[in-house]
């Protein structure tokens, strides 16, 4: 029997959510089309008859710019020394404005003991040549024993990411019960349905300052009903989010209640309030109390 973790770290949207999601079979990790999207370490679990792996999915690593970003950062590179094996996704070149999140990943992973594997996602978006050329710039940093290339969002090959993993894993005893696929509790994962609708609706800097909160959360025998908070840090952001005649937020709310509704197994009455909390994202007290607080 094998088991072990797997640090999974990249640049922002370069897909490590959804290889996660790809991975575990079940979606656990939000996804956006977008940077920063997670936030906190979420851990994955892959389970078959003689291997446990424990995916540990992290927020893109990026210079940060207030206290969130600074947990966020740290969340990323404090999964890395503990990891049995290191997954660093890119998907495409990199260009110079890049170079400090890659650069310190890079160096981050030489100091690392554990093996460290590529993953080239996104191939769909790129030519055979463009793989090719991304391919031999990356095999000559010596940084990696194995270098694969995956579409994420199909599927495709991410059986041959798990299969080269099992290979790098420990002897050892499964660290979670089989039928467990993530160590995050339901409440957890009602706030990032919730955020991840919110991303998918608004535009351009307003989902950074975006978190969620969990008012009330009542279980009944078959509905739950859940009242939660969009925090924002702007005045003129709260009008966005609410829309045109409460619009946008409706639009937010139906489609946050019918993944949820899909993750508990029951019916859910869910009630959202936009609240403005200046500064929240440099705050200890506010981030501590959303959960950004200290990393798990
Ligand atoms: N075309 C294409 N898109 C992909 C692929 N994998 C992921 N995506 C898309 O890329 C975007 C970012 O994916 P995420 O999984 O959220 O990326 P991430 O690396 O977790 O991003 P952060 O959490 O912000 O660090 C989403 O819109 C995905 O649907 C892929 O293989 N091909
Ligand atoms: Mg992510």
């Amino acid at each position: 029997m094998k088991a072990g973790f797997v640090a999974i770290v990249g640049r922002p949207n370069v897909g490590k959510s959804t290889l996660l999601n790809a991975v575990v079979g079940e979606k656990i990790a939000i996804t956006a089309d977008r940077p920063q999207t997670t936030r906190n370490r979420i851990r994955g679990v892959y389970n078959d008859d003689d291997c446990q792996i424990v995916f540990i999915d992290t927020p893109g690593f990026i210079a940060p710019r207030n206290k969130l970003g600074e947990y966020m950062a740290g969340a990323a590179l404090g999964a890395l020394p503990d990891a049995d094996a290191a997954l660093m996704l890119i998907d495409r070149p990199v260009g110079k404005e890049e170079d400090f999140g890659v650069d310190t990943l890079l160096e981050k992973l030489r100091a690392l003991k554990a093996p460290k594997i590529l993953v080239i996602n996104k191939t769909d978006l790129m030519t055979p040549d463009e793989f090719k050329r991304t391919y031999e710039r990356w095999e000559g940093s010596g940084v990696f024993t194995e270098i694969i290339g995956t579409t994420a969002t199909e599927g495709l090959n991410v059986g041959a990411v798990v299969a080269t993993l099992k290979k790098l894993m420990p002897e050892g005893v499964r660290y979670f019960p089989e039928d467990m696929i993530t160590d995050r509790p339901e409440r957890f994962l009602v706030c990032e349905i919730i955020r991840e609708k919110a991303l998918h609706y608004l535009r351009d800097e307003i989902p950074h300052g975006v978190a969620i909160e969990i008012e009330k959360y009542e279980e009944k025998q078959d509905i739950t009903r859940i009242s939660a908070l969009i925090y924002t840090e702007k005045k003129s952001h709260k009008g966005i989010i609410i829309g045109k005649d409460g619009r946008k937020l409706k639009g937010i709310g139906k489609s946050a209640r019918e993944d949820i509704e899909r993750l508990l197994g029951t019916k859910v009455f869910l009630e959202l309030w936009v609240k403005v909390k200046p500064g929240w994202r440099d705050s200890d007290f506010m981030l501590g109390s959303l959960g950004y607080g200290h990393t798990d």
